[in-house]
């Protein structure tokens, strides 16, 4: 394609021919950022390009069109083809990865509540509650926090209107200084089930039917009330359903919930019952159903556009947020439960305390990132607000956490910059899906000491402002309490570990008091290594003082056992050696061999050992057919192929002159030394002696023998009493 240079008249005649193009031109403007530096002109074949000038600023790294890793772009219109009229070749990675991009754009939409409209705004405390709340927020008038509210309707889809008679959800998220505290509730008081185990058959019942795909955001159909027909708890919120409350003439109209009681916590650590209500400033108003019809057919994105118009020119929405609150007593007193989401608490009963302000003032940037994207949690809750039995709620703890997994991808959500908490965060967990925090340092887990070698040790815990379970259930009928604790006797830490030490035989106390000293020594922070020691100074002295001796260090002080350990005796079925079975079962014992071995030796030791269960495997320098004494034979592993590691024992049947050839091959020398290092039975013939004397290993040793029928017996176990000769153990 022959690219034609754009002059100014050949501009004006592209403007004049097509709107769009004009539309582009009329862009153009020097100055107006951006598009200042690009210049519109038509290709050979019609295409629209809006491309920097030849002579414009390079530099400016903001105006280039790029991929996403930084490539800039110079045809945004053309694919790359095999001549114009070809077909597009796979090298061209623009086209593949704006293609790619675009193909997963969406994301699962809610399972409810899956239409929503959002807005930032604030939160002002207007009367400070201390003695009701600890929370940080609620100390002080005047205090306040960043908010993200988002209004949604429950049954319909993403795309659904926004006016069908629902249920609107009302899920406030405040950014305060001691984390996220999400209050997810509705614009209607009750809700239409106790139990949470009942959700998934309501939601069911109120989505389109399961054959047909329809009714959309309706709840006028069959199954809902079917369901609620046999669901006489739901009434009383399908009283609310039914009245103009599911009509709101405006998301800027509703009042709205937290629906379930919860608990403040103060100071003190006492608990009081709360329930919480946001008052529109405007008041309450509804549509009629008829209008609500015809709305959804004028303006099926109504109170979305009416959202987005009102903050858009400054007139901000807003609403006061009230509290009732009440003790156990006076619940018990009442003739329904509070812990039941049926129930309201009617305000003549306990008046609407006004304690804060919420305003929203300012639309989103980008309704996918932020609106879409933003996740609710009922469990994001602040020291000084705590949750209660409700079993409703107590559901909806698990259920949210639970699904943003799903719907967001990953368990990294909370790093999505609507989701995360403006005040600063810092644990262990690391690494998941779609990860954008880097973390620096090895401290990815705690209790550490690092710090104390001069390492970064990351955060701690913190009893006095850490959030902290409300302790009393309080609830009638429940007397237990909820704590963070363990039984006393787990305070034992070592009678056990004592137990299984003292349990084994010599040779495995040393196995472990070695494998001690290997590990430990690999440990370069010293105070680790010696507080190990410490510890183990509690499980036995002799153990302690082996593992001291074989790191070279002082015997440190025993550290103190949170609780006194006891003498369990010996158990003999905690050692390996001790219970060992002795078996050829399961066991492959190689056979080397080479030219000149005796067959007769080797065919024999074979049945030998598949007699008694055990597997033989011949190995040999060379694979192939190899001359033996009365034959040829095939090996099925090469020498420096299958080391003696491999095996479980090992014969050497070899001539001679094979075993002195062998001498000068490492191959060789490596798995004698190998077998009688690692203690495994060695059986050979007289023509192997050679071989093992060039590896230093005596004639009358522990499991060394001739190689027949002893041989294989030997086969059979490991020679631990040689471990002494070849090794020093601690
Ligand atoms: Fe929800 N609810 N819900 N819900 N709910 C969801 O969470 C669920 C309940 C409410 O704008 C989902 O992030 C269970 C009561 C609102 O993003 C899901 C139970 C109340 C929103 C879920 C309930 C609500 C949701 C879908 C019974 C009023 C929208 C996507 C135990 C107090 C939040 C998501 C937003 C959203 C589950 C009951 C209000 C599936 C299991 C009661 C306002 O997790």
């Amino acid at each position: 394609m022959t690219k034609k240079k754009a002059t100014p008249q050949s501009k004006r005649q592209a403007a004049s021919a097509s709107p769009a193009l004009d539309n582009a031109l009329h862009d153009i403007q020097p100055g107006s950022g951006r598009t200042a530096v690009s210049e519109a002109q038509r290709e050979q074949s019609g295409e629209t390009h809006q491309h920097i000038k030849a002579d414009g600023d390079h530099e400016d790294a903001v105006a280039h069109l790029t991929d996403n890793f930084g490539h800039r772009i110079s045809d945004n219109q053309n694919s790359l083809k095999a001549g114009a009229r070809g077909p597009s070749l796979l090298e061209d990675f623009v086209l593949r990865e704006k293609i790619f991009h675009f193909d997963h754009e969406r994301i699962p939409e809610r399972i409810v509540h899956a239409r929503g409209s959002g807005a930032h705004g604030v939160f002002e405390v207007t009367e400070a509650i201390s003695e009701l709340t600890k929370a940080e927020l609620f100390q002080k008038k005047g205090n306040g926090c960043p908010v993200f509210v988002r209004f949604s309707t429950v049954a319909g889809s993403k795309g659904s209107k926004d006016t069908p008679r629902d249920v609107r959800g009302f899920a406030v998220k405040f950014y305060t200084e001691t984390g996220n505290w999400d209050l997810v509730g509705n614009n209607i008081a009750p809700f239409f089930i106790q139990d949470a185990i009942k959700f998934p058959d309501l939601v069911h019942s109120v989505k389109p039917e399961a054959d047909r795909g329809f009714p959309q955001a309706a709840s006028a159909h069959d199954t809902f009330w079917d369901f609620i027909s046999l669901m006489p708890e739901s009434m009383h919120m399908i009283m609310w359903v039914m009245s103009d409350r599911a009509l709101p003439r405006s998301l800027r109209m509703m009042e709205g919930f937290g629906v379930h009681t919860f608990r403040f916590v103060n100071d003190e650590g006492k608990g009081t019952f709360v329930k919480f209500h946001w008052k529109p400033k405007l008041g309450m108003q509804s549509t009629t159903w008829d209008e609500a019809v015809k709305i959804s057919g004028a303006d099926p994105d109504y109170h979305r556009r009416d959202l987005h118009e009102a903050i858009a020119a400054g007139d901000f929405p807003e609403w006061e947020l009230g509290v009732q609150t009440f003790d156990e007593q006076w619940a018990a007193k009442q003739p329904y439960d509070v812990l039941d989401a049926t129930k309201l608490i009617p305000e003549e009963e306990i008046p609407v305390r006004i304690v804060g302000k919420m305003t929203l003032n300012r639309n989103p940037d980008n309704f996918f990132a932020e609106t879409e994207q933003v996740a609710f949690l009922p469990t994001n809750v602040i020291p000084g607000i705590d949750f209660s039995n409700d079993p409703l709620l107590q559901g909806r703890l698990f259920s949210y956490l639970d699904t943003q997994k799903s719907r967001l991808g990953t368990t990294n959500f909370h790093q999505i910059p609507i989701n995360a908490p403006k005040c600063p965060m810092h644990n262990f967990e690391r690494d998941g899906l779609m990860q954008t925090m880097v973390p620096t340092g090895r401290a990815n887990y705690e209790p550490n000491s690092l710090a104390e070698a001069g390492e970064d040790g990351g955060p701690r815990e913190c009893p006095e402002t850490g959030f902290s379970s409300f302790r009393e259930n309080g609830e009638r009928n429940d007397p237990t309490k909820k704590v963070r604790a363990r039984g006393e006797l787990f305070a034992d830490h070592f009678s056990q570990a004592r137990l299984f030490y003292l349990s084994q035989t010599a040779n495995e106390q040393a196995h472990i008091a070695s494998a001690l000293v290997f590990e430990l020594s690999k440990v370069g922070i010293d105070h680790v290594r010696q507080r190990t020691v410490a510890q183990l100074r509690n499980i036995d002295a002799d153990l302690a003082k082996r593992v001291a001796d074989g790191l070279a260090i002082d015997l440190p002080k025993a550290t103190k056992p949170a609780r006194q350990p006891v003498d369990l005796g010996i158990s003999d079925a905690l050692s390996i050696q001790k219970n060992a079975k002795d078996v050829l079962n399961g066991r492959k014992v190689g056979i080397l061999f080479a030219e000149g071995s005796e067959k007769k030796v080797i065919d024999e030791m074979k049945k030998a050992i598949e007699s008694k269960g055990g597997t033989a495997m011949l190995i040999a320098p060379k694979v192939g057919g190899i001359k033996v004494k009365g034959g040829t034979l095939e090996a099925d592993g090469q020498l420096a192929g299958t080391p003696s590691v491999l095996l479980d024992a090992v014969a050497l049947v070899l001539s001679e002159d094979a075993a002195k050839k062998l001498t000068k091959d490492s191959a060789a020398v490596d798995f004698v030394c190998d077998a009688w290092v690692h203690l495994k039975a060695i059986g050979h013939d007289t023509g192997a002696q050679l071989l093992l004397d060039h590896c230093h290993i005596p004639q009358d040793a522990e499991g060394v023998t001739a190689a027949g029928s002893v041989f294989v017996d030997n086969a059979a176990t490991r020679f631990y009493e040689r471990e002494p000769d070849v090794r020093d153990l601690a």
